[in-house]
Order: C-alpha cells, then sequence, then structure tokens
C-alpha cells in the first residue's frame, strides 16, 4: 500500500514544476542600465535614459535583455516615466514601448514590426487620430488610440500598464489616458520577445527621457520537466519519515513468539 502513496505524491510534485515564473527589470538609472544595452543615440544622462537629443534625424533605444529565456509570458506590469520637451515648441517624432522581437539595431516611435506597441506619437504623418496621441499597436494593427497633450515640458510624468489575458491596460499621466482591458488580437508573445524602448527625430526634434522603469513578467515553464518542487521534497521526506518509524515498530509487534512456550 505504500508504493501506490509515494507514486500520488511525486506526481504532485511534478506539477509544481510548471507553475508561474518571474521575470523582473527595475532600473532608476543612478548607475547604469543593468541587464540592457543602449542603442543609437540613447545615453545614460542624468540618472534617466535620453532616447533621444533635442536634434535632428536622432533614434535610440533601450533594448532590456529576455526577462524569461525560453519561457513564453502570460502577463506583464510595467511602469516607467516619459519626458517629452522642450515646452512651447513643435515637437517630433515619439516615443515607442515594444514588447516584440528585439530591434538589430534601433527602434524609433513605431516600434517593433510585430507583437505589442505602444507609441507616444508627437508628430502627424497621417495616424488616425491625429497626434499627438497614444497608440496601441498589435502586429501592425492599431486597437486603441487617445488623443493627448505629450510635450511634458521635460517633466517625467507616469505610465502603468499591465497585461494579462483578458487584454492591456494603460495608464498615462495619472489618468489622462486610460485604457481597460484591450482586446490583443493576434497577439501571442514567443518566447523570444523581449522588451524595448524607442525613440526617434527627424526634421523636427524633441528630446526625449525615460527614467525609472519596471517590469515584471509571469511566464509559464518551458515544458513539462520532471523537477521536483519544494512541496514535493518535503511530501516526500514525510512519507519516507513515515516508512521508518513503521520498520521501527514492526519487531515489537512481532516479539511474542514460540520461546515463551512452556
Ligand atoms: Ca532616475
Ligand atoms: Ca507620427
Amino acid at each position: 500500500m505504500k508504493t501506490p502513496m509515494i507514486a500520488v505524491a511525486a506526481a504532485l510534485a511534478l506539477g509544481t514544476g510548471g507553475i508561474c515564473h518571474a521575470g523582473a527589470y527595475i532600473n532608476d538609472f543612478s548607475s547604469g542600465v543593468g541587464a540592457a544595452s543602449l542603442r543609437g543615440s540613447a545615453v545614460l544622462d542624468s540618472g534617466s535614459v535620453r532616447l533621444t537629443p533635442n536634434s535632428l534625424d536622432q533614434e535610440g533605444s533601450l533594448v532590456i535583455d529576455n526577462l524569461d529565456p525560453g519561457r513564453v509570458v502570460r502577463g506583464f506590469d510595467a511602469s516607467f516615466t516619459l519626458a517629452m520637451g522642450p515646452a512651447g515648441v513643435t515637437l517630433a517624432d515619439g516615443v515607442s514601448f515594444s514588447f516584440g522581437p528585439p530591434p538589430a539595431g534601433t527602434y524609433g516611435e513605431s516600434g517593433a514590426p510585430t507583437g505589442l506597441v505602444v507609441t507616444f506619437d508627437l508628430w502627424d504623418n497621417g495616424e488616425s487620430p491625429t497626434p499627438p496621441v497614444i497608440r496601441v499597436v498589435v502586429n501592425g494593427t492599431q486597437v486603441a488610440a487617445q488623443q493627448v497633450t505629450l510635450d511634458s515640458g521635460g517633466a517625467f510624468l507616469p505610465v502603468t500598464l499591465h497585461y494579462d489575458a483578458s487584454g492591456l491596460d494603460l495608464n498615462y499621466n495619472s489618468g489622462a489616458v486610460t485604457f481597460n482591458n484591450v482586446a490583443l488580437p493576434g497577439f501571442a508573445p514567443p518566447s523570444y520577445y523581449q522588451f524595448t524602448f524607442g525613440g526617434r527625430t527627424g526634421s523636427v526634434s524633441a528630446e526625449q527621457r525615460i527614467d525609472d522603469v519596471s517590469i515584471t513578467t509571469s511566464s509559464a515553464a518551458p515544458a513539462p520537466v520532471p523537477t521536483l518542487g519544494e512541496w514535493g521534497v518535503i511530501v516526500l521526506a514525510t512519507l519516507l519519515a513515515g516508512l521508518a518509524a513503521g520498520a521501527f515498530r514492526r519487531p515489537r509487534s512481532t516479539g511474542n513468539g514460540p520461546s515463551h512456550r512452556a
């Protein structure tokens, strides 16, 4: 009867190998960019990442290392602050937040060609609605958009994002724009997707910065790998201890034998 119990305990332990894994990138840029790379015009400057200086024809990216190598991301929380300026002049072109294939070089305000992109679009290239606008794009198709003033005069404004099976939530500048449970049809991120910030200027420019980036993910196990979880080890140890105790007791219960025969 003991062997089936151990088998059940082992099966339960195997199940714990498939639970969620969390990846994280948290940086206030006070001392480097950590597990990420700066590309193009992007530099670490004054405790933040300046994606573009306020000069023409610039493009820069912060490419964050894969937070969940070999795993499929099921959800994430992301927050950062965004500064665009200077105030009082026409600005271009904008900043993107992408969860998609990492760029070979850099991304601009349009972000990754596939995957999920949130664009903080400053300049009218014929987009609808007309920029300045925050647009949510999935695999190149716009799924949500709202016009909003993006020129912060160089002040850092908060952005929060939450993605799960219900869709995407977004909050820009403490409610200036809010999206809730935006459906993301066709968004099925493969394990090689990475988070990237991009910024670009063209024939008109802007200084564009990000700071206080926090991204945490939850992801599925790459495959049902037979590893013992902590609870499995505890259950098995308890069972083995029980078996050992039983073995000690057994001789005492068989103590009455032929030697007592008169
Ligand atoms: Ca900072
Ligand atoms: Ca544009």
